[in-house]
């Protein structure tokens, strides 16, 4: 029979499958979306136009780059240790700007996948070749402690694109402690954060009309099944995105349109579903000020600036460590 001793796990992907799918309500965290696949169609995701988040944030970052690089700048210089790079597309607004300034700083991009910090050196190679690059490749927790001991110069932090909105507020202040307790007196903490606004262009941002998103949703079940030798039949399953105005959580759904049993064979796994059940994939939390001052008085932050486009779409906060 099925579910009496779990295997001996392979990755951490079949281990965090095999539990949230046998915990009920089923659940798979949103960290798994980004394999090559998945980081194709958040690509695509972020060029679409209901997807505002990332069109809004690099608008802040470029009308505001003048007041952004003088809160940053110093006369030691600084090392600029940007936390999940990505294509780096929005902070490449303001190392053209540090170059204008002849700013004295590094950039350390910090992210889980060689690929992605291959990729985005070359490209930075290619477009300002100027900048000083050390890509630092492993998780956050790992890189942060790594860099908690950089304390000859001063650190800035770079957290943008509301990564934050994939934890849960409860979340979001464990690691926010991590990295205020990663921080000296003099270092700063730059962090872009989806504001709540009209439920509909939020709702219309994870459920957009030409179906990207659902594709980078059930993206999880293709992965399962070529990952882990597993039966899913994504069309058998719905994208469901919700928003709840009053928490300001916007959370995704796959929902099953049938009852049904998945077979996982490299987890040696019968999974059932009945019909209409659900597996939880997506936090995509959002904030206000009001919240954003909770969030950042338990973790030992003070904000020191903020910038935000016209109808506060979008905000981008500047933080030092209390106390300092
Ligand atoms: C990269 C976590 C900010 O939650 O908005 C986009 C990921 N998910 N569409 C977000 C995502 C569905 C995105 N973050």
């Amino acid at each position: 029979m099925n579910n009496t001793k779990p295997p001996d796990f392979k990755t951490q992907f079949a281990e965090e499958i095999f539990k949230g799918l046998t915990s009920y309500p089923k659940k798979i965290s949103s960290k798994f979306f980004y394999d090559e696949r998945g980081d194709e169609l958040f690509q695509q995701i972020m060029e679409l136009p209901e997807y505002y988040l990332t069109g809004k944030e690099y608008q802040i970052l470029l009308r505001h780059r003048e007041e952004i690089g003088d809160a940053f700048a110093s006369m030691e210089g600084f090392d600029l240790i940007e936390l999940g790079a990505g294509d780096g597309k929005k902070t490449k607004v303001l190392l053209r700007h540090f170059e204008e300034k002849n700013f004295d700083y590094k950039y350390l991009p910090v992210d889980i996948s060689k690929n992605v910090l291959e990729q985005l050196s070359a490209s930075l190679q290619q477009e300002i070749p100027a900048v000083e690059v050390e890509p630092q490749q492993g998780t956050y927790g790992e890189v942060l402690s790594r860099l908690a001991d950089y304390r000859d110069r001063k650190k800035i932090i770079l957290f943008l694109g509301s990564n934050i909105g994939n934890l849960t507020p409860q979340e979001a202040v464990v690691f926010l402690r991590k990295i205020s307790s990663s921080m000296d007196e003099k270092d700063l903490f730059f962090m872009g954060v989806d504001q709540k606004k009209e439920p509909r262009v939020i709702l219309d941002a994870y459920n957009d009309s030409a179906g990207v998103t659902e594709a980078f949703n059930k993206n999880l079940l293709v992965r399962m099944n070529r990952e882990l030798d597993a039966d899913f039949e994504p069309d058998t399953f719905m994208h469901w995105p919700l928003y709840n105005p009053e928490t300001g959580v916007a959370k995704s759904y796959l929902v099953s349109t049938k009852e049904q049993t998945v077979q996982i064979n490299s987890l040696d796994l019968e999974v059932h579903f009945q019909k209409w059940e659900t597996i939880h994939t997506e936090v995509s939390q959002k904030y206000d000020d009001t919240s954003i001052a909770w969030l950042a008085e338990e973790a030992g932050l003070e904000i020191t600036g903020s910038w935000t486009d016209k109808e506060s779409c979008f905000k981008n906060y500047l933080f030092k460590r209390t106390g300092s």
